[in-house]
Parts: structure tokens; C-alpha cells; sequence
């Protein structure tokens, strides 16, 4: 694209490597979104942001550098967005869900490594995202092993900062984490020169709160029969609410939910009534990783909800905002951001809970657990999981898969047998 061609060197990326890269995710949205039917009109926004993802979003990322704020990118939900934005600087979660940089990657990284980190350490290595190439800053944490060592890699070719994060849910856990927040929001502050006052983190908190609030709302209509929404529609929302401006994003997703209502009311869908319906679970999906939902709903039945990072597990929660001094709001946040159900912690049970609610409220039929390859956490809680399924009398099938196209029919013929099933 000639218009963002001279940013795009300042950035110094791989122009004719980016260019490519924008080639394959054009064909492969054309594919996979333009071709649906009966999509909602709101959803034009989401297409006008997914096209101009590395265009007008990243123009004005460099205008808000300009103005003196700070870019922070993350890899994630754990990184508390509300204090970034308290300290006037823009939160970006880096997305890693396509297969580039790989060979890069894997001479830093064993082979045996998810997709998703090889993704964000081959997207640098390769210099193919203008997101992180705009970043004063990028938040690592240690979550899963594959992530912590990795950041010691990315570490030396980017400005980090790594979380600590704990691995139980017990006081000193609670304790520990309390303490890396404020570590960051002391980091953040002599980032940015700015200080987080108590006025700016409660308005911080309500703006994500909101965000928050919108999704929630998208993710009860989709309990309707039949689904006001495609869950490739559904994803993709919850992967953009990842770097858009939140303020304007909220709006928006509200403005899509009241269109949503409508057709609920009308009882109209995507699918027929009574199409299967499927809840994803595992491992976040992030863009562009549409290949499951894609082959699910393809398959013939229509996903009612992400039982993951990029779907509920990062929006179940709000941060309670009445509090109104300094202490009280980092214990609010604290208090909300433990209560993430992440596989890297021990024991996770509420993790099963929480999949076994979300699939009987949004009346799923079955339940598909998407597994990246060489991820233990999810890989492990899969095996569990079915076991607690199977006393609900609700199906599951466990898929392991990455970002390359080359288990597409495979896929195909598990999931077509799964649906059929149900
Ligand atoms: S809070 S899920 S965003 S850590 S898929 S890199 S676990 S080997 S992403 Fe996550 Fe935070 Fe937890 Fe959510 Fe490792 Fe598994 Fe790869 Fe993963």
C-alpha cells in the first residue's frame, strides 16, 4: 500500500517480506470472513479495521508517539491494561497467531516450541509487525515455560519488562502479584513521566470495565438459538479488541449487540435453527488464527463462544471501581486479576467450573478444545477436562494443531465426525 509505504521503512520493516505477508492475510480474510452470509452490518467496522490493521491503526500509533505517549505491547491478559492507560500510554497485545518468521525463530528457539511464541520471536526476527517494531515497551511474564524462557531471547532484542507472575492462587501468591503490579505501574510511570493518579486509574478502570461490559453482552446474545453472530465474527471481535482504541471499539461492539438484539427478537441467525453448536475451548486464537473456527464452522455447526484468552476468559471479570483511594484500587485490581483461570497455575479447577457453566448457558452441543502443539498447560487440562465433560454428558474432542495449513483436511474429517455426532 503506497499510502503507508514511508512509515512502514521508518518502522524498518522487511517491506517486500510485510508485503507479502499482507498478501496471504488479505486472501486468507477474503476466505474466510468476506464469503460468510448473512453477517451483521455492524461488522463493517471490523472489517474496516482488520483491513487498515497495519495502515491507519499503526498511523496513528506513530501520532500518538508524536504527542509524547508511550506504545506498550503485551502476550498477555494478565498484564493490567487499566494502570497502561492511566500512565497515557496506548496497550497493544501483540497478536502472534500466523506462521512467519519461523525459520527464523527456531535458531533462537527449540523446534519443539508452540506456534505462538515462535510467532512473536519470528515476527521480530523477521521485522514483519509494525506493532512491535512501534513499542517503547513489551510486558513479558512468566506464565508457561516456553513463554519465560523466551522472553529471555526477545529480551535482548527489544525493551522488556518481565511480570512475575505467581503459579497458585494462595496469599503469598496474592501477595507476589500485588507487588509486580505496583513494580509495573512504577515502571510505567518512569517510562512515560507521568504519574498514575488515583482520578486517572479509576478513569482508566471504567474504560476498560466498558470494554469489558460490551463483550460480555455480544458473548450472552450468542445463547440465543439460532446465534445472532458467527463465531469467526464473535473471535474476531475479541482479537481486535486487543489494539484497537478501546473507547471507540466499546462503542462500536455496543452498537453491533443493539443490532444483535434485533435479530434475536426476530429469532433470525446465521444458521438455521438448531444448527449444532460448539464451544471452543484452550489456547488463546490470536490473528490471524481463524483455521479451527473456520474448519468448525464450515463443518456445519456455529461456535457459541471462546472459553479462552481471546474470548471470556479475558473479559469474565470486571475490576470493582467505587474504591477511591490509591491502595484500594490496586487491591480491586489485584483481586480481579488473580481470579484469572489460566492453565499455567496449580491446581486451575475452576477452570472446569467455568467450562461446564459457559457450555450450558450458551446451550452448546459440544465442546472442542483447541490445543497449540508443545502446550503442556492446555494440553494437560484437556485430559481432565473431558473427564469432567463426560459426567455433564457433554462431548468434547481435543484437537492439537499449529498455524500451518497442512492438517486442513485432517481437521476436516475429526471435526465433520464430531459435529455429526452431536
Ligand atoms: S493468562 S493462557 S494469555 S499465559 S499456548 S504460550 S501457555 S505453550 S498463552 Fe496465555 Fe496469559 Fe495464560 Fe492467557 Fe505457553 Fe501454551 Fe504456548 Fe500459551
Amino acid at each position: 500500500d503506497p499510502r503507508y509505504e514511508a512509515m512502514w521503512e521508518k518502522l524498518n520493516l522487511d517491506i517486500p517480506a510485510h508485503d507479502a505477508l499482507l498478501g496471504v492475510l488479505g486472501q486468507f480474510y477474503g476466505d474466510i470472513y468476506m464469503s460468510q452470509k448473512g453477517r451483521l452490518q455492524g461488522m463493517e467496522y471490523l472489517d474496516f479495521v482488520l483491513s487498515e490493521v497495519h495502515g491507519l491503526r499503526i498511523q496513528e500509533l506513530q501520532e500518538a508517539k508524536s504527542k509524547g505517549h508511550k506504545i506498550i505491547g503485551t502476550f498477555c491478559v494478565f498484564v493490567p491494561e487499566e494502570l497502561t492507560l492511566a500512565a497515557n500510554a496506548v496497550h497493544i497485545g501483540l497478536c502472534s497467531g500466523a506462521d512467519a518468521g519461523t525459520e527464523q525463530a527456531e535458531t533462537l528457539l527449540p523446534r519443539n516450541t508452540c506456534a505462538l511464541i515462535k510467532s512473536f520471536v519470528g515476527f521480530k526476527m523477521a521485522r514483519i509487525c509494525p506493532f512491535t517494531e512501534s513499542c517503547d515497551m513489551v510486558v513479558g511474564e512468566t506464565t508457561c515455560d516456553g513463554k519465560k524462557k523466551a522472553y529471555e531471547t526477545f529480551g535482548e532484542m527489544v525493551n522488556m519488562h518481565v511480570m512475575e507472575l505467581p503459579q497458585t492462587k494462595s496469599d503469598a501468591a496474592r501477595a507476589l502479584f500485588r507487588s509486580e503490579v505496583l513494580r509495573y505501574k512504577e515502571k510505567l510511570e518512569a517510562l512515560t513521566g507521568n504519574t498514575i493518579t488515583v482520578e486517572k486509574l479509576r478513569a482508566a478502570i471504567s474504560t476498560v470495565n466498558n470494554k469489558r461490559k460490551a463483550l460480555q453482552r455480544l458473548d450472552a446474545l450468542r445463547s440465543a438459538d439460532p446465534s445472532p453472530i458467527s463465531g469467526r465474527d464473535a473471535l474476531l471481535i475479541h482479537q481486535v479488541a486487543f489494539y484497537d482504541d478501546p473507547v471507540r471499539f466499546t462503542a462500536s461492539i455496543n452498537a453491533l449487540c443493539d443490532q444483535m438484539e434485533t435479530r434475536v427478537k426476530k429469532q433470525e441467525g446465521v444458521t438455521a435453527k438448531g444448527t449444532p453448536r460448539i464451544l471452543l475451548s484452550g489456547c488463546p486464537m490470536a490473528v490471524p488464527n481463524w483455521k479451527l473456527p473456520y474448519i468448525t464452522e464450515s463443518s456445519g455447526a456455529v461456535i457459541v463462544g471462546e472459553e479462552s484468552c481471546i474470548g471470556t476468559r479475558n473479559i469474565r471479570n470486571l475490576t470493582d471501581e467505587k474504591t477511591e483511594d490509591m491502595d484500594g484500587l490496586i487491591d480491586a485490581l489485584v483481586d480481579r486479576y488473580m481470579e484469572i483461570d489460566c492453565a499455567c497455575f496449580t491446581p486451575n479447577t475452576e477452570r472446569m467450573g467455568h467450562v461446564v457453566s459457559m457450555a450450558k448457558e450458551l446451550k452448546a452441543d459440544g465442546v472442542l478444545h483447541y490445543g497449540l502443539m508443545f502446550c503442556q498447560p492446555y494440553a494437560s487440562e484437556a485430559i481432565r477436562l473431558e473427564k469432567v465433560l463426560r459426567k455433564e454428558e457433554i462431548p468434547m474432542l481435543a484437537i492439537e494443531t499449529d498455524y500451518s495449513m497442512e492438517d486442513m483436511e485432517q481437521l476436516k474429517t475429526r471435526v465433520e465426525a464430531f459435529v455429526e455426532m452431536i
